[in-house]
């Protein structure tokens, strides 16, 4: 996008070919926001930059005397830029040496990372340009909704299109084939459809036997479930099975691709596998012209994953409890390597443990709003309202920010530079368009502050190129390998896919074509089992639930819901419900209902959709409240927790 005097305009590129959608039209609205925060503010009144920075620094200090290290904690996100996701996670192994930081990304893609790093041994979203799907004959679209979430992107699916949505979505609308299952059964409808590509002839043997493992063990499962099987855990017809079967394997070029909707569930790392497998099956990933993907969500959402805001992380997507990783961080850190903290807790399980008797005392949070976009979210507020040191950096005053002993005003996308490394492995870069308002700072600003006032007056330069030279040579030799790029080359206009581990190196468009990433350059089948949601209904709680997002509103809302052109197209947290069940329920059509579950409730206003599966109702989460209902349950291998899928019931709203 690029800035003029008329708003913002599109700029030719070729993943959004020109084309914005309406959260990008409205963008500069936000950027001259009435509630735009200038001014650093401590328990609500306006301070000065120093004043603010000493009173937090006062209070890490204070804390870490009294409870040790990990008594301070840290909340990134995937908003961020590269250059502050790295800084961030180097921040609070260096400077807090705290193991406790986390981000919202855990939220967000977790689940298909683990499962590509099981599946491939590496988790970039699409190993391949999004160009290359202008080319597909068909799309299996699984659990994503991009006509709503990513407009742009639409333009590339013109092929056939088979999409597995409990709902009837935009993005249904335009599918060849929709399949609505059960929720939380997708892992089943996999297995379910690999059965009959094995079954009924369509099988790429001669894939299977040079570029994979496991085949065997996965089949010792999928041999169980034959279609009609499927068909009673997922609703899908049995025949609609083989088709979708039939209608991959058929096609020259296939693809399939997930989102959230497979894989924000607590088995979610298994679902996504049970699709990877698929894709190995018909012989598509590694193949130019067709391949398995995962699309990313927020602005940084795959580079925010690779630099080192993660619990288990370091940059270049090292593993944290990895000797050899470790000791090369540290040498560009210029720390002792035993300095360096372990693994910490995951998002949920950091939030969940605020405040208690051996959790965190005072957190940090960088990009996110998590009193909105946590699960379980009136827990998560209660444990933020027991710290002793709250600290929110942000440009809007957030829900989170709200609740802030502490609150930091900095710069927005227009008015900083930096990269984000896009759903495809590129890297982009992002020149200074606006000038930021008097009094606001950059994150790389604050972090240099509070470094410096802690005693670390070194290694935390404000300016972006600095830190992204840094953050190249942090991450050689690791799996996102970046070391080869420079803000000179993106500058100049390089179109740069990571790996690229050297200055000359081209970069990689395509991964795979030769060999996957693991020692033997072979793909893994992973043998998965379905299980279902962690929480079915029941007489008190009758209904599935799930949530996710609409065009006009951008994650917690926190910044759309200050624009008001997105504000009047979707005012209020809905309910979306098929006509009968909400007939059952006593509501009607734009009347206010009470969506509640075990861990609480929310107001809602009814819209009744005809095409909902009668056994759901989906609300959108970018609403404060929401979250009240979902469920924490965890994933065990990614701990991303289950928002697509918990018990509920509906009920007349009661004014008391
Ligand atoms: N307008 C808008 N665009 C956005 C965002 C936003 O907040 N607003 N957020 C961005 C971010 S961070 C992300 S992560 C992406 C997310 O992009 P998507 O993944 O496309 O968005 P969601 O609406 O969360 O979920 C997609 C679909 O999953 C379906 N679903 C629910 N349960 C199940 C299930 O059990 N199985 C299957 N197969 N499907 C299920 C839902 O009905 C929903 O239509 O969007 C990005 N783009
Ligand atoms: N029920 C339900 N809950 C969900 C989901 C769902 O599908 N259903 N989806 C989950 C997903 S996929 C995601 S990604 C999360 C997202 O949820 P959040 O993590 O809450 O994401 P945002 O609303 O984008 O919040 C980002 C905050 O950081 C600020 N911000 C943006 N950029 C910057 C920056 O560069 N620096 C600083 N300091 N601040 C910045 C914004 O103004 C905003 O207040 O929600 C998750 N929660
Ligand atoms: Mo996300």
């Amino acid at each position: 996008m690029v800035l003029s005097e008329n708003g913002v305009q599109p700029r030719e590129f070729p993943t959004n070919r020109g084309g914005l959608c309406q959260k990008g039209w409205t963008s500069d609205q936000l950027l001259t926001t009435p509630s735009r925060l200038t001014s650093p503010l401590l328990h609500g009144k306006p301070v000065t930059w120093g004043t603010a920075l000493d009173f937090v620094v006062d209070r890490i200090e204070r804390i870490q005397r009294n409870y040790g290290r990990d008594g301070v904690a840290v909340f990134g996100g995937g908003g961020l830029t590269n250059e502050k996701a790295y800084a961030l996670g180097k921040f609070a192994r260096v400077v807090l040496r705290t193991s406790q930081i986390d981000y919202n990304g855990r939220f967000c893609m977790s689940s298909a990372a683990a499962a590509g790093n099981r599946a491939f041994g590496v988790d970039r979203g699409l190993p391949f340009p999004v160009m290359d799907l202008d080319d597909a004959d068909m799309v299996l679209l699984v659990g994503a909704n991009p006509a709503e979430t990513m407009p742009p992107f639409m333009q590339h699916l013109r092929s056939g299109l088979i999409v597995v949505d409990p709902r009837r979505t935009a993005t249904a609308e335009q599918a060849t084939l929709h399949l609505q299952p059960a929720l939380g059964t997708d892992l089943a409808l996999a297995l379910g459809i690999l059965h009959a590509v094995v079954a009924d002839g369509h099988l790429d043997q001669d894939y299977v036997k040079a570029r994979t493992t496991g085949f065997d063990e996965m089949w010792r499962i999928v041999a169980a479930w034959w279609p009609e099987r499927a068909e009673r855990v997922t609703g899908i017809a049995a025949t609609d099975q083989r088709a979708v079967a039939r209608m991959l394997a058929n096609a020259r070029n296939a693809y399939v691709l997930t989102a959230r909707g497979t894989e924000q569930h607590a088995n979610g790392t298994n679902a996504v596998n049970a699709w990877i497998n698929l894709a190995l099956a018909l012989g598509l990933p590694g193949r130019k012209g067709s391949g398995f993907g995962c699309l990313t969500g927020q602005g940084n959402g795959q580079g925010g994953r690779e630099h080192g805001q993660k619990a288990d992380q370091l940059p270049g997507y090292r593993k944290i409890d990895d000797p050899d990783a470790r000791a090369y961080v540290a040498g560009v850190w210029g720390v002792d390597p035993q300095s360096i903290p372990g693994p910490g807790r995951s998002a949920y399980e950091l939030l969940d443990s605020l405040g208690q008797p051996h959790g965190p005392r005072g957190l940090l949070v960088f990009g996110s709003n998590p009193v909105v976009s946590a699960p379980r979210a009136a827990h998560v507020t209660d444990r933020l309202k027991a710290l002793d040191l709250l600290v929110v950096a942000d440009f809007v005053p957030s829900e989170t920010a709200q609740l802030a002993d502490v609150v930091l005003p900095v710069t927005q996308w227009a008015e900083e530079e930096g990269t984000l490394t896009n759903l495809e492995g590129r890297v982009l870069h992002r020149r200074l368009a606006l000038r930021p308002p008097p009094g606001v700072w950059t994150d790389l600003e604050v972090l240099h502050g509070l470094a410096d006032r802690l005693g670390v007056d070194k290694g935390f330069p404000v300016s972006a190129e600095e830190v992204f030279d840094e953050l190249a040579l942090a991450s050689a030799g690791g799996i996102a390998d970046y070391s080869g790029v420079s803000y000179s080359r993106l500058r100049a206009g390089e179109a740069l896919y990571w790996p690229v581990p050297e200055a000359g190196h081209p970069g990689t468009p395509r991964m795979f074509l030769d060999s996957f990433a693991f020692p033997d350059g072979r793909a893994r089948f992973v043998a998965v089992e379905h299980t279902g949601p962690a929480e079915r209904p029941d007489a008190e709680f009758p209904l599935w639930a799930t949530t996710g997002r609409v065009l006009a509103h951008y994650q917690s809302g926190a910044q759309t819901r200050l624009v008001p052109d997105l504000l009047d197209a979707t005012p209020e947290s809905f309910v979306e419900v098929h006509p009968d069940t909400a007939g059952r329920a006593g509501v009607a059509d734009g009347e206010l209902a009470t969506v509640s579950s075990r861990r609480g409730a929310v107001r809602a206003r009814v819209k009744c959709v005809s095409s909902l599966r009668p056994d759901v109702v989906f609300l959108p989460f970018h609403f404060p409240g929401v979250n009240k209902v979902t469920n924490p349950a965890l994933d065990p291998t990614s701990r991303m927790p289950e928002f697509k899928v918990c018990a509920v019931r509906l009920d007349p709203w009661e004014d008391s």
